[in-house]
């Protein structure tokens, strides 16, 4: 059986929906999770956005072994250059280089001519093949670029050595027959195509992101570029665990094979989804809440007689399950060191290992149980807890009371100065954001406010995700919490904390 290559760009395209901005330590844990799923190459950002991508990139391909680690680069110098210093020091690196080719890109974006752009991007392979011998290139907009162009360009980069060809649905524009005709007479008419490895890379505007990838992979596609959960710019892109488990269930169509481990999905999903403060909706395929759930009597009674009535695949083969009480009260410091490191979590240093030791007690009281979920999130708060940070948490006091108008009193710690403030709501989450910006003045808009629970129980603790806007720019605040009120209060707090910081970056869209 011939494998498919699974090119996971959760960490550069998916990072590119609104607030969904990771620090490095997030990226690297996720990274860690991906190496550990099984994927084949992860595309851990964009090297010339900013220093700080730069900085993960570097980090991420100094640590991961079993992975390709990729940075994508525009086809210009600098962009090559900064991608190659950043995978340097990988075990397996790519780089990934791109152009656009569609009539409407190249003259009212790059104003360039058809064979500016050929040479643009030979030239681009040429500086990238300085660094790694595994080189890809993709033709941005591939969808509304002409064929023959295509074939030109295609030609004159697998010329110049790039090993893998992609070819993107950037804007979410096809459908699965079309796209699946365009794969086959690309191969067919591009000469030494066999030479390389064709990708496709499918964007979700009209949900058929997974389907076109799967009708790409029909036509002699051998990689597919995906993310966890779908997550990516817009309606996001095709989502890793759709296409594993699709080749997989129907092995009897594709008769293809994947490297991944499917029972790490779920946990890949949720940490992603904890990282980004993006839920996953309960119906989604695979890692939904509901995906495996059978509510109806009739279902769950052909279900409880004998499985495949109702069911295609096994929750346990995609993990859900797995997320087997971890620790509990009595539980030492070196059991919390000896879990966190097989979740793939590295604490910098032994005081952020014992601050969120202490924090562990803390929640283990409130909680007699505690999963996986439990610890991620409690150390994204940890992590969040930066000494950078300019506002923080010190005290909390909210009354809610039937009849009653909600009060919230709150210190915060501004730079260092303590500042006592209150304020009444509409609920107690009102008071408590009317409170904070008594005393921050942000003038930013609140999109969207979610709590989610993190495991099950009436103990769970919650997860709150806040997403902020203010002059153009976006971010996603989060915290967690078994009071959900302080979790909003610290979610509010993160989401302001990133709005202050500057974090300027690019974002390239392939
Ligand atoms: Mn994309």
């Amino acid at each position: 059986m011939d494998q498919i290559i699974i090119f996971d760009t959760t960490l550069r395209d998916g990072e590119q929906s609104p607030g969904a901005a990771m620090t490095k330590e997030e990226k690297m844990r996720i990274a860690r999770q991906l190496e550990k799923l099984g994927v084949d190459v992860i595309e851990a950002g964009f090297a010339a956005a900013s220093p700080g991508d730069f900085e993960a990139i570097s980090e991420i391909a100094k640590v991961i072994k079993n992975s390709t680690v990729c940075s994508l680069a525009r086809a210009s110098e600098n962009d090559v250059r900064r991608a190659g210093e950043a995978i340097q020091h990988a075990a397996k690196g790519r780089i990934h280089t791109f152009i656009a080719t569609s009539k409407i890109h190249m003259e009212n974006k790059l104003r360039m001519t058809e064979d500016q752009v050929v040479e643009r991007a030979v030239q681009a392979v040429k500086w990238a093949l300085e660094y790694t011998n595994d080189v890809e290139f993709s033709a941005e907009d591939a969808v509304r670029s002409e064929i023959d162009f295509l074939v030109r360009v295609f030609e004159a980069v697998i010329d110049a050595g790039a090993k893998t060809i992609n070819v993107p649905d950037t804007v979410g524009y096809s459908i699965p027959a079309v796209w699946g005709e365009r794969m086959a007479a690309l191969i067919k008419r591009v000469k030494n195509s066999d030479k390389v490895v064709w990708s496709t890379h499918c964007h979700n505007d009209l949900g058929m992101a997974v389907a076109n990838s799967l009708a790409a992979v029909m036509n002699g596609a051998r990689q597919v570029e995906c993310t966890i959960n779908g997550l990516g710019e817009r309606a996001g892109n095709a989502s890793l665990e759709e296409i594993v488990m699709a080749i997989k269930t129907r092995s009897d169509i594709f008769n293809l094979t994947t490297r991944i481990d499917t029972t790490q999905i779920v946990p890949s999903s949720k940490l992603v989804s904890t990282i980004t403060g993006y839920p996953v909706q309960p119906n989604k395929a695979i890692v939904g809440a509901n995906a495996f759930a059978h509510e109806s009597g009739i279902h769950q009674d052909g279900v409880l007689k004998h499985r495949e009535t109702y069911e295609i695949m096994r929750a346990e083969d995609v993990g859900w399950g797995a997320n087997k009480l971890t620790l509990g009260k009595l539980s030492g410091r070196n059991a919390f060191r000896t879990r966190l490191k097989e979740l793939g979590i590295e604490l910098e240093s032994e005081d952020a290992l014992n601050a969120a030791f202490a924090r562990f007690k803390e929640l283990a009281d409130k909680k007699s149980e505690i999963f996986d979920e439990d610890l991620h999130a409690l150390v994204s708060d940890e992590v969040m807890q930066d000494a950078s940070e300019m506002f923080k948490l010190a005290y909390l006091q909210v009354a809610s009371q039937t009849g009653e108008i909600p009060h919230a009193i709150l210190t915060l710690n501004v730079d260092g100065t303590e500042k006592r403030t209150e304020a009444t709501g509409g609920g107690p989450v009102d008071a408590t954001f009317k409170a904070i910006e008594n005393v921050v003045n942000s003038e930013c808009e609140l999109l969207l406010y979610s709590v989610n629970n993190i495991t099950s129980g009436t103990d769970a603790q919650g997860e709150v995700t806040v997403r902020l806007a203010k002059g153009g720019r976006i971010v996603n605040g989060q915290g967690a919490d078994t009071d959900i009120v302080v979790a909003s209060a610290k979610a509010y707090l993160n989401g302001l904390n990133k709005l202050f910081a500057k974090a300027e970056k690019l974002n390239p869209q392939v």
